[in-house]
């Protein structure tokens, strides 16, 4: 069986998650938070998420563990099937990392710090979103689903990096980032409807306080050194 390593307070391990439960994969959940070398073991910058497959290999890097996951359990596919169309698919995945899941992801010690961050960060971090929504707008078809026809890896990725565009760009910023893409909310608000993804976010909501009691113990460690 394969096993999950790190935390259900992380988008990017939600991603996996989400995939895991669609196509169905069995699976177990190691928790692990970050910091701790023994994920190092296991993922080799010591980044969440990590999986040991079932022959025991050890992968990092969501989208890799993504084509991992396609590529081993194809049974219920997530890309389409001609290369062309997988393309698009992961062209609208690394937009989403690039220019809203990265910039969006700099403010997070902000938003759980509770302190406004610094200005030349924000302008920053704007600078890179801007150029990501006409992007996303050129190629997310929402028609339903966001690469067209299919219910893709695409899907998955985007919702799950809305999360941190969500709480951490939209409310640092101060700018509703969905709404400058037509069809962007009501896709995301479709997709927070399934099972899967209400299981992903009561398994994040009760991880929640966990986590952030070992931000906190990292925080301190960090300021006494
Ligand atoms: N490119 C990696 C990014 C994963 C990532 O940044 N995970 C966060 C948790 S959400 C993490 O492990 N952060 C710890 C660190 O940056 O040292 C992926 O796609 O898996």
């Amino acid at each position: 069986m394969i096993t999950l390593h790190g935390f259900p307070a992380s988008n990017y391990y939600n991603i996996v998650k989400h995939a895991l439960l669609y196509k169905d994969v069995p699976f177990e959940e190691h928790l692990i938070f970050t910091g701790n070398d023994q994920l190092l073991a296991v993922s080799p910058v010591g980044k969440v998420p990590a999986i040991t497959t079932e022959d025991g290999v050890t992968l990092s890097e969501s989208s890799v563990i993504c084509d991992f996951l396609e590529e081993a359990y194809p049974d219920t596919p997530l890309y389409p099937e001609s290369a062309t169309k997988r393309a698009m698919v992961r062209q609208i995945m690394k937009i989403a990392e690039l220019y809203f899941e990265l910039p969006s992801r700099r403010l997070i010690p902000y938003v759980f710090s509770g302190v406004d961050a610094p200005d030349a960060i924000k302008k920053e971090v704007r600078q890179v979103i801007k150029r990501g929504i006409p992007a996303l707008n050129r190629l997310c078809q929402f028609s339903p689903w966001i690469a067209g026809e299919t219910f893709t890896m695409a899907d998955i990725y985007m919702h799950y990096v809305n999360v941190v565009v969500i709480n951490c760009a939209s409310t640092q910023l101060d700018w509703d980032i969905l709404a400058e893409i037509p069809g962007m909310k009501q896709w995301n608000e479709t997709m927070s409807q399934s099972d899967i993804a209400q299981k992903i976010e009561a398994d994040r909501r009760a991880n929640m306080p966990e986590f952030k009691t070992h931000i906190k113990a990292l925080v301190q460690a960090a300021q006494s050194k």
